[in-house]
């Protein structure tokens, strides 16, 4: 059951009574936790009284609070008289570029509402140690009303801990000369200690977006080495190729970016992914119509948006950082708040689409909101489709056998992984 629903459960259950939202949010039982979330979205009414408590006679006045609420986003809330305790986020490489633009967002209440106050807990290597502390005075000057504590460590125990979000985006690039498969390995050693870290110590409905390249795979080693947490708790982060390509499609159809659904990117965050448009709709119209230039599709928009990471590079001399930024912060608020569109994420696939179970995948999921998510299932795919899904998935079957050794024999919690199980590519032939 959704807490939207039990929170309407509630109010049909105490009709009659006047509660206050504390009593509401203390009725909500704990595997509710955004519980803050439902609050938040409560306290979308302007007028004093409303704060005091929320007359709840009737449960279609509640439903109509969080409707209202629902659809003017986070933003339409205002600070008031109940006191929301802060959420505790984690950002790791806190002091490197991706960081300093996504710190300054968090802390001005981007990601979870100007109503919710956060404690940031920042980790860094000890070498990084000083840089992150000037970042930290900035932060400090920002007199950000919402950021209540940081906590500022080269300690994974103590930077995940209690954390209710993390953003683990620091990973170590791949050196001049350096080999690939080398690269992977030692960002593996750091996922594997992370995952071990924030399974120990995190709060047990944590949520984390690994940012850190290779992402997909980052996240999977996080998620074998953290047994106790769900898998469904780590994702990685496609949406800036998801934004990236929204951006491309609003600028050929002259749209805007609201106005397309049903994007997705598929498989792995490197130039192997596939952004499909063969499902995208652009005002509830099919966009392939519209666009009307398979070659623009094939030949300028898919390989544009597989190399506009290395596009920006040589253009700005570094990587992407503060899109990277924004991307991480709206994956995890729709994450934690929902979406009303297909976004994606780079989820634990458990087999849809023949897609072997237990790698971390780019898929059109929907976010349901609570940190719950589901993947959009069972739509057609064309043979050219899968071939490109294909080759994507064989790159991520490639790094997990290279970082194979990091990956405990075991089960994730909830499904049965079958580590070895081949990947069945004719099911996606024969569509
Ligand atoms: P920077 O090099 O500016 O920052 C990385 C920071 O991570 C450094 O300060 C470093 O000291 C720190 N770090 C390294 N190992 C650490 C560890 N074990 N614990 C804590 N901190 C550690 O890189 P930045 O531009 O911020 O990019 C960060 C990562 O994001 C890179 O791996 C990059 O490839 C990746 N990206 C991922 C994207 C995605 O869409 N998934 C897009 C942007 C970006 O390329």
């Amino acid at each position: 059951m959704s807490a939207i629903k039990r929170v309407a459960q509630i109010a049909s259950s105490t009709a009659g009574k006047k509660l206050t939202l504390q009593e509401i949010g203390a009725q909500l039982d704990s595997s509710f936790r955004p519980k803050n979330a439902i609050q938040r979205m409560l306290l979308g009414k302007e007028t004093p009284e409303d704060f005091k408590g929320i007359n709840i006679k009737d449960p279609r006045v509640l439903s109509r609070y969080l409707s209202e609420a629902a659809i003017q986003g986070p933003d339409f809330l205002i600070v008031n008289s109940v006191e929301l305790q802060p959420a505790t986020i984690t950002v790791t490489g806190a002091a490197g570029a991706i960081a300093y633009s996504l710190l300054f967002r968090l802390a001005s209440g981007e990601m979870l509402g100007k109503n919710q106050p956060i404690n940031l807990r920042l980790l860094e290597r000890t070498e990084a140690m000083q840089a992150l502390q000037g970042v930290v005075m900035e932060l400090q000057d920002g007199a950000f009303p919402l950021l209540k504590n940081i906590v500022v460590t080269d300690d994974a125990d103590e930077a995940f801990k209690d954390a209710d979000y993390t953003f683990l985006v620091g990973a170590k690039p791949r050196s001049k000369g350096q080999e690939r498969g080398d690269m992977l390995k030692e960002n593996a050693a750091i996922f594997k200690e992370q995952g071990r870290s924030i399974d120990r110590v995190a709060k047990s409905s944590v949520l984390s977006v690994v940012v850190g390249n290779p992402a997909n795979t980052n996240a999977m080693i996080a998620s074998y080495n953290a047994p106790n947490t769900p898998r469904t708790s780590f994702t990685a982060m496609t949406r800036l190729d998801h934004d990236r390509a929204l951006a491309q499609i609003s600028k050929k159809v002259n749209c805007q970016v609201e106005d397309i659904d049903r994007f997705a990117i598929w498989g792995n965050h490197s130039s192997t992914q596939y952004p499909d448009l063969s499902h995208a709709t652009i005002r509830g119209k099919w966009a392939w119509d519209l666009i009307k230039d398979e070659d623009w599709i094939y030949n300028k928009f898919i390989p544009r948006v597989q190399q506009r990471g290395a596009e920006i590079i040589n253009a700005r001399g570094k990587s992407s950082a503060a899109s990277a930024a924004d991307a991480a912060l709206r994956h995890m608020r729709d994450w934690v708040l929902g979406s009303n569109k297909w976004v994606s994420m780079g989820v634990c696939s458990e087999g849809w689409y023949g897609i072997t179970r237990g790698v971390w995948t780019s898929v059109p999921v929907q976010c349901f909101g609570d940190g719950k998510f589901g993947v959009i299932r069972d739509i057609p795919m064309s043979k050219e489709s899968a071939s490109r899904i294909n080759k994507s998935i064989d790159e991520l079957l490639q790094e997990k056998s290279m970082v194979k050794d990091l990956l405990p024999n075991q089960t994730l919690r909830g499904v049965e992984v079958d580590v070895d199980k081949v990947y069945n590519k004719k099911w996606f032939g024969l569509l």
